[in-house]
């Protein structure tokens, strides 16, 4: 008998990347999407799963539709990946993230509680928790410090779950995922960003990239390999709370350089801080340049994940390195920008 899952935020990077793979594995895949803001499934469309998935209207803010969607389906997982995830604008809509975030989780919980208990929950939680860390790396025993409104949405999130996996016996789950990336990651995330920035400054689309901190540094793998991740959690026998990492982590400074290099441009930097511009040896040019606008109010500074539990216990470990990562999203980005000539 095949499985039936309801993934939520089916219009996101994620989304996209685990209803293939569901699909793969013979799933019935329903993809939440929300009316309110109906957008783009073009994800789903360069995957070429579009026709696969039954879309269903899905808005994490009110709990009736979230109610009719688990009255409705006969469901076996529950992939509940929407929600406000940039850091960035949280600091702009804390509540609005608190209430989708946050809130939009224990709707979802209470649904399942109220209606289907036996359905089994995964929630996309994040090394954001850890915020300003603690320890490094971080794994599952690490005390969190969340740094933004989006991290602080999470944590109630987080122990949501726990709660209701803690007082109704709920199979609730936490992947506590360090930042994955793709070619299908969204543009406002620095990766992409970088990437699509470079891909059009080659092509003369663009003159600059304008970043913020470059100092960061993120613990960074391919959201192809991470969902895989997301599905051995719910095939355990008993629930429990993984990190996923891979156990590197690389600044955004050294993002820019390997994009940089992948696409031909050899970066010599000038200037201290937020004064800082990057310019290309070759051609003279200056194009990458610091903007203090894109700074935030409060950083999370450094990540690096141990994922040594999800290795043991759930056999999982990433595939794509680092380098890999790069060079498929800048000749992703390098070949669409072709095509849009
Ligand atoms: P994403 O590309 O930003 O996708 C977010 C999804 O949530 C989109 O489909 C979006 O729909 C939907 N959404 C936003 N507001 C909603 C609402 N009010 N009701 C229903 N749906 C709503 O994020 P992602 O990178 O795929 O990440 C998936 C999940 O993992 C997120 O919860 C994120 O916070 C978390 N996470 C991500 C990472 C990472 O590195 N990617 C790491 C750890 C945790 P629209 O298209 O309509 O906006
Ligand atoms: O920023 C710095 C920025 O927005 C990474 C989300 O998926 O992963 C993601 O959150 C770093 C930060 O991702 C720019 O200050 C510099 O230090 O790509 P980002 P994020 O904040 O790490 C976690 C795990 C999630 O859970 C989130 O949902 O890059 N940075 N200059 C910049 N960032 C952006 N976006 N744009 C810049 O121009």
């Amino acid at each position: 008998m095949s499985k039936t899952a309801l993934i939520t935020g089916i219009s996101g990077q994620d989304g996209a990347y685990l209803s293939k793979f569901l699909l793969e594995k013979g799933y019935r895949v329903i993809g939440g999407d929300r009316r309110t803001a109906r957008g783009s499934l073009w994800r789903l469309e360069e995957l070429g799963i579009v026709d696969d998935i039954e879309i269903t209207d899905c808005e994490l803010a009110e709990f009736t539709n979230i109610f009719r969607i688990i009255e409705k389906y006969d469901l076996n997982e529950v992939y509940n990946l929407a929600a406000q995830s940039f850091v960035g604008v949280s600091f702009e809509v804390p509540t609005m993230t608190g209430d989708i975030t946050g809130l939009g989780v224990c709707r979802l919980l209470e649904a399942i509680r109220q209606v289907a208990p036996e359905i089994k929950f995964y929630q996309a939680s994040t090394s954001e928790l850890f915020g300003k860390a603690k320890e490094f790396p971080q794994s599952e025993e690490t005390q969190f410090h969340p740094r933004s409104p989006y991290a602080v949405a999470k944590l109630y999130g987080h122990w949501m779950t726990v709660n209701y996996r803690e007082s109704y016996n709920i199979f609730a789950t936490n992947g506590i995922l360090f930042n994955h990336e793709s070619p299908l990651r969204g543009k406002e995330f620095v990766t992409r960003k970088i990437t699509m920035s470079f891909a059009r400054i080659k092509n003369g689309l663009q003159d600059i990239l304008e970043l913020g901190n470059l100092e960061p540094k993120r613990d960074w793998g391919f959201a192809g390999d991470f969902v895989e991740a997301m599905w051995l959690i719910l095939q355990k026998d008993q629930p429990d709370d993984y990190v996923i990492a891979t156990g590197e982590n690389h600044s955004v400074k050294e993002f820019v350089e390997a994009s940089a290099s992948c696409i031909g441009f050899d970066i010599i930097w000038e200037g201290k801080a937020e004064e800082t511009v990057g310019i290309d040896r070759k051609s003279g040019k200056t194009i990458v340049k610091v903007n203090p606008e894109f700074y935030r109010p409060a950083e999370v500074e450094q990540l690096i994940g141990d994922a040594t539990k999800a290795q043991q216990q759930l056999g999982w470990s990433p595939n794509m390195s680092f380098e890999e990562l790069v060079q498929l999203m800048v000749e992703s980005d390098l070949a669409r920008v072709k095509k849009s000539f």
